[in-house]
């Protein structure tokens, strides 16, 4: 899973990146982008690698794509926005602070102007598109209608200053997927707010329709510094319950509609991130496809028969362990043994 984070000058983007990644900055490389990867913590990981005791144990992975800074960069949209093209959802980051100057915060303003610019970009690409869509058809060129009409239906959408995430089937549409349109991508809104202050700020318009969160980059920042025992008591002065980043992760898999599957044996424990609904031949597929060419079952069970049985073998013996076919839809937290020939 890959999450581009963006946000207007000085928003707080490079505090969030090093505080979910735990790294530190570069001065002289401001204008680069920079790409953290890290460990999806799983407390069901842990438990399963304890009852293994493999020689590997893999947790899931999230991908952070930090472009670089944007007055570093060519002024053009293009340098601004190509890092985070290929990222599977964007994390637009608010300003909820007063800045250095004194400036007092204006979320509603700041967000509805980066959002703007993720809308004109768009409008540039479809636009560009709809020209061409339009020449070719003069030319006698074979047009997709089914292409044209999505694309215009997009036009009137960014026309109308709404980004294309507010349609969900046009921003998940297959014929458009190579356009890589920012606006339509899933997108957390995350307000990062002063250290006192935990609540987030009124925005007419968002409401129901985004996810948004608050955190405190800042203070996250100093946390992701400190050893664990100086963390404890930090937390706890600040009543944080849930770290930034284990809330952001977790809200990234129910923004993207992705779970987590177990494999289990000696040589490896490992947890693979799947979407909701996936079937078990294309679980299979995450793995190797080779797998999904073979597949003959998915010899799987629950992670919470396995605890609660006490062993693989117990829980065969209670007749947890199942063999599901092909179009089994595999479940959050399923342990699962392929079998396949090939
Ligand atoms: N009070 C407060 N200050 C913050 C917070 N987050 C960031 N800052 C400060 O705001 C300034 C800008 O933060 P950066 O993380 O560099 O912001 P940025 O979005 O990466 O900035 P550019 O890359 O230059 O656009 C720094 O001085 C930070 O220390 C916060 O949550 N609270
Ligand atoms: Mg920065």
């Amino acid at each position: 899973m890959q999450l581009g984070i963006i946000g207007l000058e000085r928003c707080g983007k490079t505090t969030l990146f090093e505080a979910l990644t735990q790294s530190e900055s570069d001065p002289a490389r401001k204008g680069e982008v920079r790409i953290g990867t890290i460990n999806v913590p799983d407390d069901r990981v842990d438990i399963l690698s304890k009852m293994y005791n493999p020689r590997k144990t893999i947790y899931a992975q999230i991908q952070y794509v930090l472009p670089g800074a944007r007055d570093a960069q060519a002024k053009s949209a293009d340098a601004i926005w190509n890092p985070v093209r290929t990222c599977d959802a964007l994390i637009h980051v608010v300003r909820n602070f007063e800045d250095m100057g004194g400036e007092a915060p204006d979320p509603a303003k700041d967000f509805s102007k980066l959002d703007q610019e993720l809308v004109f970009a768009d409008l540039i690409v479809v636009e560009k598109r709809l020209e061409r869509l339009e020449l070719d058809a003069k030319r006698g060129k074979k047009v997709d209608p089914e292409e044209l009409d999505q694309l215009k239906a997009c036009h009137e959408l960014l026309e109308n200053d709404k980004p294309i995430r507010t349609n969900p089937d046009l921003a998940a549409a297959p014929k458009l997927r190579g356009f890589t349109f920012v606006s339509a991508k899933p997108t957390l809104i995350v307000f990062n707010n002063d250290e006192g202050d935990e609540a987030m700020p009124e925005v007419p318009g968002l409401g129901e329709h985004e996810s948004c969160m608050v955190v405190r980059g800042k203070l996250e920042a100093e946390l992701a510094m400190m050893d664990p025992e100086e963390a404890e008591v930090f937390l706890e002065e600040y009543g944080v319950t849930s770290t930034a980043r284990d809330r952001m992760i977790r809200r990234s898999y129910e923004l993207l509609g992705k779970m987590s599957f177990f494999t289990v044996g000696e040589d490896e424990v490992r947890a693979w991130t799947i979407s909701r609904e996936t079937q078990a031949v294309d679980a299979a597929d995450v793995i190797h496809s080779d797998i999904k060419r073979g597949f003959i079952r998915a010899e799987t069970m629950a992670y919470q028969d396995l605890i609660d049985t006490g062993s693989y073998a117990e829980a065969k013996k209670a007749a947890k362990v199942r063999l599901e076919g092909k179009t089994y839809i595999v479940a959050d937290g399923d342990i699962i043994n392929f079998r396949f020939n090939v």
